[in-house]
Formats: structure tokens, C-alpha cells, sequence
């Protein structure tokens, strides 16, 4: 029989929290777990800066100013820096390719040739607030990192809104679902499915399986079709122009584009004021409304959600999963539409379904037919994405709603492990144990 975990009170939880950061550091980045994922990933860099901005935002800086170091000349910030010092992730650095590519020149980081959502700016905002609050040298420090900070996140928005949305619809198309964070999720079933595995894939061996259940992670054929996308792109030089014709997956998804929408207001926002930032933070607000609205206008007014869109068939992809409540993070939906909305995330469909053990969003919905349990992004609560949702709500004037998410995430880290994720039925903590950027939720949280 196996007994009830010890739930954690605020205090420890925070306590522990801390530990797991401390304990996969790396130095000047952070494991994003420590077996499963030993490098720094993009995205996960942001949000562990955003839970390290409240123990020491010193060290907070040091996350981003080594993820932005990773910058590609073209101005994209890889998913994947390589620590030099960790093995054990496939694929690594080799199998892309990226030396060279984009005007990269010797003496650059290994990294991947993909992004990530970009919650970099979300991120320095945070680092900026807690050490303006913390006054001294390490509100200078935070000062001077935005000063260094400040065009490479620039730059790297532009990438977004230039390369990867040129017509200016108000949402960022992505090549691969690892660009979206969401690799498996059930949004992109259909283009996947049209992914053909082409020949001379070279032949490799998944690491990933060998320390998570195989049984909760992608498989072997989503996998195949992960590499096949990837020897697509190397085999293309990593060449923008070169991807939007021939990419086999390329889809605009709405929850990167509500993330850049809102990403662009803060970083705009932090450069309100400064008259050498005018003309930057002028086109922040552009690209901030232009993504809003292409948000907002994905919205289907059946189902109430947000969609993405698959361009190599025109078709718009309706699956429920957590990204339909895209427009909740940056706003754009008038307020009957945005009332609406809101009843819908605490519906019986998403957060008040009956047989949720904490009522936080799953990451699809338990009512679609798409719903696995365990299966990684096809039903697993994430806790960063609903520390996500929580900050956005919050940041908008939802405080009860923002409220009752950070309460139900909080409730769910309790059991002290900080989980990837949890099987929303039961709780359970699944895929890798001690993930950083679940820690940094639980300190954001308990830092209130
Ligand atoms: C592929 C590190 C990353 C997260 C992603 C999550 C998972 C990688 C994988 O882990 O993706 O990039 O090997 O499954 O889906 O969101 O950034 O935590």
C-alpha cells in the first residue's frame, strides 16, 4: 500500500523550490530538468528567470543574458543552448547542423535551429520589477541588464514579426511543433499527420525514453516526423524564405502569437519614457496590436476558442486544448466576447470538469475526444502554463479568476516534487521530477 504524500506547506514549498533551482544550475544557465533535459531551453530559460527574479534577481539576469547570448545574427533565439558540459539529450547539438547558418560565425554556442514562444521580454520585466523594488545595487544591475538587453529582444521580435508572419496576418507561423512548447499536443495532429517521412533520414537512437515512461512521451512515429522536419530544415540551411515554401508543417500558431502580442506591451512599456527608445517601442506597440488582432480574429464563434491554422491546407485547427484561450493572454476580444471566455475556462469543460483533481487548466480539454491522461501535452496539467495564465489574467484585471489558478497550481505542487506535468484525474506527478521551470512557478506564486 502505497501512503498519501506529506503536502507541503507555503514555506517549504518555497524552500524546496529554491533547492531544485540551485540544484540544476549550471553555473550561468539552468538544466531545464536534470536528467531528462541537461541544457537550456528557450522558453524554460524565461520562465525560470521569472521564479529566479524572486531569490536572486542577480542570478536572474544571468539566465537571460546567457540565453540572449545564443541570439542568432538574423536575430532568432535557438530553443535549444547546448551546456558543453552535458550529454545525454538526443537530438544534440551535431544533428542540426547550425554551424555557420544565418552568418554564424566559429566561437558561437552549439544550438538547436528552431525557436520557442518568446516570454523573454515577460521575463525582464519581471527581473526589472522585483529589483526596482529591491532598490540598490541590484536595481542598478537590473538596469544596465535592460540597457543590454534591449535590442536583442528588439531584434528578436522582429525576427518574429518579419520572418515568421511577412504578410502581417497576426500570427507567427511555425516549422515544427517544438517551436510551439506544446511538441504533442493534439493542435497539431492534422499537419503532422501530413508530414512524410522522407528518404535518407539518417538513422537515430531516442534518449528520452530511457529516463520517462515511453508509455507518457511522443511516439516513435511523432518522433520519426520530429527528425524528418529537422533534416528538412538542415538540408534548407536553416533559410527562412526557403521554409515558408517548402516546409512540410507550417502552421500559425495562436498561443506563440498571443505570448509575442504581450511580450511586445511589456517590452514596450519598459521603454516608455526613454526618447532613444521611441522609435522601437513605437513599432513594439504595432507588432503588439497587429498580434492581438490576429488572435482575436482565429477566435471560432462556435466553440468560443482561439484556433490555429494550417497553411498548407487553408484549414483552421479547432482541437481544445489550452492554447484556445490565447486571447486571455493578450487581450483583443471585445468584452462580452472576453466575458464569454472567461466562463468558459472555469466551465465544466476545462477547469470546473468534475473529475479534475485540482481545477487548473488541463492542457486539452477533458471533454474532446483528443483527452489522454498521461500522455504528455494531450491532457497533462502543466504548471507553467497555468502560472502563465494566472500572471496574464492578473496583469488584465482578472484578479479572482488569476487567483484561483495560482491557488489550484499551488494545490497541485504540494506533494514536493515538481512534476513536468500532472495527470489531471488523479494528480499524479508525471514525466521528469524536479523540473526547473516548475519551481520558478511555485516561487513567483508564493512570492505574492
Ligand atoms: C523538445 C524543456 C522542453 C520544453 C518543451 C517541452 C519539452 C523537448 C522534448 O521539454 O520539449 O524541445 O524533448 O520533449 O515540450 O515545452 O521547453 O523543458
Amino acid at each position: 500500500m502505497t501512503s498519501a504524500p506529506v503536502l507541503l506547506g507555503d514555506a517549504a514549498l518555497a524552500a524546496r523550490a529554491a533547492y531544485v533551482l540551485r540544484d540544476n544550475d549550471l553555473g550561468t544557465m539552468t538544466a531545464a530538468a536534470p536528467r531528462l533535459y541537461p541544457h537550456m531551453w528557450s522558453w524554460d530559460a524565461a520562465f525560470i528567470a521569472i521564479g529566479l527574479a524572486r531569490v536572486s534577481p542577480q542570478r536572474a539576469i544571468t539566465e537571460l543574458d546567457t540565453i540572449l547570448a545564443a541570439q542568432w545574427p538574423g536575430g532568432m533565439i535557438p530553443h535549444i543552448r547546448y551546456s558543453p558540459d552535458a550529454g545525454g539529450y538526443f537530438p544534440d547539438a551535431a544533428r542540426w547542423g547550425t554551424a555557420g547558418v544565418d552568418g554564424r560565425g566559429p566561437g558561437l554556442p552549439d544550438t538547436s535551429g528552431i525557436c520557442q514562444p518568446p516570454v523573454h521580454a515577460i521575463a525582464a520585466g519581471r527581473i526589472v520589477d522585483a529589483a526596482r523594488a529591491r532598490g540598490g545595487a541590484e536595481r542598478r544591475a537590473a538596469e544596465e541588464f535592460l540597457d543590454r538587453a534591449w535590442t536583442p529582444l528588439v531584434r528578436w521580435h522582429r525576427w518574429l514579426a518579419e520572418q515568421r508572419d511577412p504578410d502581417a496576418t497576426g500570427r507567427v507561423t511555425i516549422h515544427h511543433g517544438w517551436e510551439s512548447g506544446t511538441d504533442n499536443s493534439p493542435r497539431w495532429d492534422g499537419p503532422y499527420g501530413r508530414v512524410e517521412v522522407g528518404a535518407g533520414l539518417p538513422p537515430y537512437e531516442r534518449k528520452d525514453t530511457l529516463v520517462a515512461d515511453p508509455a507518457h512521451r511522443p511516439t516513435d512515429t511523432e518522433y520519426d516526423r520530429y527528425l524528418w522536419l529537422i533534416e528538412e530544415m538542415r538540408r534548407a540551411g536553416y533559410d527562412q524564405a526557403r521554409l515558408r515554401d517548402t516546409a512540410s508543417f507550417a502552421v500559425q500558431d495562436v498561443l506563440t502569437s498571443a505570448i509575442l502580442a504581450v511580450a511586445c506591451d511589456v517590452l514596450a512599456d519598459l521603454g516608455d519614457g526613454d526618447p532613444d527608445r521611441a522609435a522601437d517601442v513605437a513599432e513594439l506597440r504595432t507588432w503588439a496590436a497587429r498580434f492581438r488582432a490576429g488572435v482575436a480574429g482565429s477566435v471560432d464563434p462556435g466553440s468560443g476558442l482561439a484556433r490555429d491554422r494550417d497553411l498548407r491546407t487553408g484549414e483552421w485547427l479547432g482541437t481544445e486544448t489550452l492554447a484556445g484561450f490565447a486571447p486571455l493572454l493578450c487581450g483583443g476580444l471585445d468584452p462580452a466576447a472576453e466575458r464569454a471566455m472567461l466562463e468558459l475556462l472555469s466551465s465544466p469543460r476545462w477547469c470546473g470538469h468534475p473529475a479534475l483533481h485540482a481545477p487548473v487548466l488541463p492542457s486539452t480539454s477533458p471533454e474532446s475526444p483528443a483527452f489522454r491522461a498521461q500522455q504528455y501535452w494531450r491532457g497533462p496539467q502543466w504548471p507553467v502554463m497555468v502560472w502563465m495564465y494566472s500572471w496574464a489574467l492578473e496583469r488584465r484585471g482578472h484578479t479572482g479568476q488569476a487567483a484561483a489558478l495560482r491557488t489550484g497550481g499551488l494545490d497541485l505542487l504540494r506533494d514536493g516534487t515538481f512534476a513536468e506535468y500532472y495527470d489531471p484525474l488523479t494528480g499524479a506527478p508525471l514525466g521528469s521530477l524536479n523540473q526547473s521551470w516548475t519551481a520558478a512557478a511555485a516561487l513567483d506564486w508564493l512570492s505574492i
